[in-house]
């Protein structure tokens, strides 16, 4: 059914109940004044899309059915590219995405993402709730969107493939390697001499498929939610990087909004991410034992020789010269020394 069929006949029902004479008075279901959809990359399995949904009717329900959020998982109103000038221009009005793709609009949003950064969770959120944190969000403000202020988590990130495991930085050389669109990915996997290839997550599944690529890298709960196991057979815990999902907001769409609504979708919007945090903490081992019946095969290699190659190749030095002083500075106040 057509998404305005469906509206339209919700309306239609809506009326039959509140319109009828005689009828008793219930809360009436409204039209809402603001429908805004919010747009993720990450299928409906993902654990972030089931507390985004809980998020969207809580809200509902708090307003009073003022406020619509329509959630649209799956890349389906278009890729991660396509989507984020969509959120720009205000033909979306929430997005939901990593800080290393936000980075194509706001370069030092990607930090977060450096390789071999953050080495646990605990780090993850004290920085992001911090000093980092808040000094990305400034940044994507610059830049003319709004954020909420809680980052929400995409986990840390694992190397899958068809073909081999890696046990160490040799085996990325030549590595054909699907990466999202952004240059710090990109950067990252040449260093480690392999060879990345720019894709969308919505086309990641048919470019595994078709061995146009032959690896990717993506948390488990990802690779759980999205079938990856389908088309990947070796999953190597690289734990390369960590990657986070920020809530982005057209900045026209936001202001739009009184007062009352901000507090009641920032309040679900920041509740929410701190239960996607421990949902994602607790999957972290089910997930491996539930892909490992899926057929993946698992190997834990050692981090320190992949975080060699990247200081050898000279990443940390470069990102350092393109983030500045101050940002790597916040960096590696929280994670420690990386150059
Ligand atoms: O595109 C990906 O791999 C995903 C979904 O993890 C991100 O948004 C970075």
């Amino acid at each position: 059914m057509s998404f305005s069929r469906r509206t339209l006949l919700k309306a239609t029902a809506a009326s039959a109940v509140t319109g009828g004479v005689g009828a008793p008075y219930i809360a009436r279901a409204q039209a809402a004044e603001w429908t805004y959809k919010f747009s993720t990359s990450l299928p409906e399995l993902h654990p972030s899309v089931t507390r985004t949904r809980e998020m969207a009717a809580a809200i509902k329900t708090e307003t009073n059915g003022r406020f619509d959020m329509q959630v649209f998982p799956n890349s389906q109103l278009g890729s991660t590219t396509d989507v984020l000038s969509q959120l720009r221009s205000g033909g979306v009005e929430f997005m939901a995405q990593s800080p290393v793709i936000l980075a194509i609009l706001v370069p030092a949003a990607s930090i977060s993402g450096v390789g071999y950064a953050f080495p646990d969770y605990p780090t993850v959120w004290k920085a992001m709730d911090g000093d980092l944190g808040t000094f990305v969000r400034g940044e994507i403000n610059k830049a003319g969107l709004e954020v909420m202020d809680k980052i929400w988590d995409n986990g840390f990130r694992q190397t899958t493939s068809s073909t081999k495991l890696i046990n160490g930085p040799d085996d990325f050389k030549g590595f054909k390697i699907r990466v999202p669109v952004s240059p710090l990915w990109t950067s990252m996997f040449k260093a480690l001499d392999a060879s990345p290839t720019s894709i969308n997550f919505s086309e990641l599944y048919s470019a595994l498929q078709t061995k146009i690529v032959v690896g990717q890298e993506n948390a488990l709960a990802l690779i759980s939610a999205a079938k990856l196991y389908e088309v990947q057979k070796y999953c190597s815990m690289t734990n390369h990087m960590w990657d986070g999902i920020w809530i982005t907001m057209n900045r026209r769409a936001w202001a739009a909004l009184p007062d009352d609504v901000k507090a009641i979708v920032s309040r679900n919007a920041n509740a929410a991410a701190v239960k996607d945090r421990e949902d994602t903490e607790k999957l972290n081992d089910s997930v491996m034992q539930e892909l490992e019946g899926k057929g993946l095969i698992f190997n834990q290699p050692d981090a320190a020789p992949f975080r060699e190659k990247l200081r050898s190749a000279g990443f940390y030095a470069e990102w350092k010269g393109k983030y500045g002083e101050h940002a790597w500075e916040l960096l590696e106040k929280a994670v420690g020394k990386l150059s």
